[in-house]
């Protein structure tokens, strides 16, 4: 999938307005001058990196953004995803490898839609303590971090709430979204989940009615890591016809699917998260494969939590896409 000489483009979003606490912007600039973009060159990759992308003419745009239901800042977040998606799918058509540096999960939204615009069969690896799998009709905080699996998804009201199935047309006709093409390019059968600790209660019936494979924590804990991204890579390839020996995968890993005592700094830490080898292990083993096309590492919050923990999550985020990139595989 990618092509010789093998190339990575850096796509540094400094992006916060899928949630509210402010500093998760910040992420990317702190991962690039940590030294990243030499450390992916001193594995061997080609690495573009022109800067971080620049969303301040639409800030400026969308400065009066007013809620669409409990939806906060909908225009900004759905106009900053379009063009990510752009910018990852003008990459990875010329078979680059996108490593999308976060910013807010919402910017999922961008990053998997333009992967799926290059690589239509392409299965997604979700890696996070969270589902991001709410609706607009089940979402408590309206936090469009929490949601992006959803709008990919098309997912509707009656997906998650029986009783919203004759819900009105214009809650559906109001959702911002409508750059997502319809029907959806993701489709449930090609989403896997691992590290799950924090569903809500909507959330777990949408994965239940969809049959949404899921390793939670707890699957970590009975099987073992090795053997979770083994099912998880067997789940994603079971009906894979295509010309490849496997699916494209696209890794979207929220640093807070890492235990807190390993990657604190980020906004929604939770307790009983993958140990430092876990998370390195899923980067590893799905490297090993050949078929990652892309990669997402999101939610490093460097303004929460004090200097020392700021940089050992910058430092642990770094290691991460370096892990998915090649390193330590001998
Ligand atoms: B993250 C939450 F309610 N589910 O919807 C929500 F618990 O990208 C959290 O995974 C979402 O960090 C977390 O707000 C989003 C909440
Ligand atoms: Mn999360
Ligand atoms: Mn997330
Ligand atoms: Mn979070």
């Amino acid at each position: 999938f990618i092509k010789d000489p093998k190339t990575a483009a850096i796509v540094g979003c400094p992006f916060s307005g899928g949630q509210p606490k402010p500093g998760v912007d910040r992420g990317p600039i702190h991962l690039v001058e940590a030294g990243l973009v030499d450390q992916l060159k001193g594995l061997g990759w080609d690495v573009k990196f022109d800067g971080h992308h620049q969303f301040e003419e639409i800030s400026a745009q969308y400065a009066n953004d007013p809620p669409i239901g409990l939806l906060k800042n909908p225009r900004l977040v759905s106009s900053v995803t379009e063009s990510v998606a752009q910018a990852v799918s003008s990459h990875s058509a010329k078979g680059e490898l996108p490593v999308t540096l976060g910013g807010d999960h919402s910017l999922a939204m961008g990053t998997i839609s333009g992967t799926l615009t290059t690589y239509p069969d392409a299965g997604v690896i979700w890696v996070d303590a969270h589902a991001d799998i709410n609706t607009i009709e089940t979402t408590d905080s309206g936090n469009i971090h929490g949601m992006p699996l959803a709008f990919l998804l098309g997912l509707t009201a009656c997906d998650a709430v029986p009783e919203a199935a004759n819900a009105p047309a214009s809650l559906q006709a109001m959702h911002p979204f409508s750059w997502i093409p319809s029907p959806p390019l993701l489709s449930p059968s090609r989403l896997v989940y691992i590290g799950l600790r924090d569903v809500d209660a909507g959330e777990k019936a949408i994965l239940k009615k969809h049959g949404i494979k899921a390793f939670s924590m707890h699957e970590v804990d009975r099987y073992g890591i090795g053997k979770v991204v083994e099912l998880a890579m067997e789940w994603l390839n079971k009906d894979y016809q295509g010309a490849h020996e496997h699916r494209p995968i696209h890794l979207s890993f929220d640093v807070d699917a890492m235990d807190p005592t390993v990657a604190p700094s980020t906004g929604t830490p939770v307790r009983g998260g993958l140990t430092f080898r876990e998370g390195h292990y899923i980067c590893e083993a799905v490297y090993e494969t050949g078929s990652l096309v892309a990669f997402d590492l999101m939610e490093v919050n460097p303004s929460l939590a004090d200097a020392a923990a700021v940089q050992q999550t910058v430092n642990v985020g770094c290691s991460l896409v370096r892990a998915a990139l090649g390193e330590t595989l001998l």
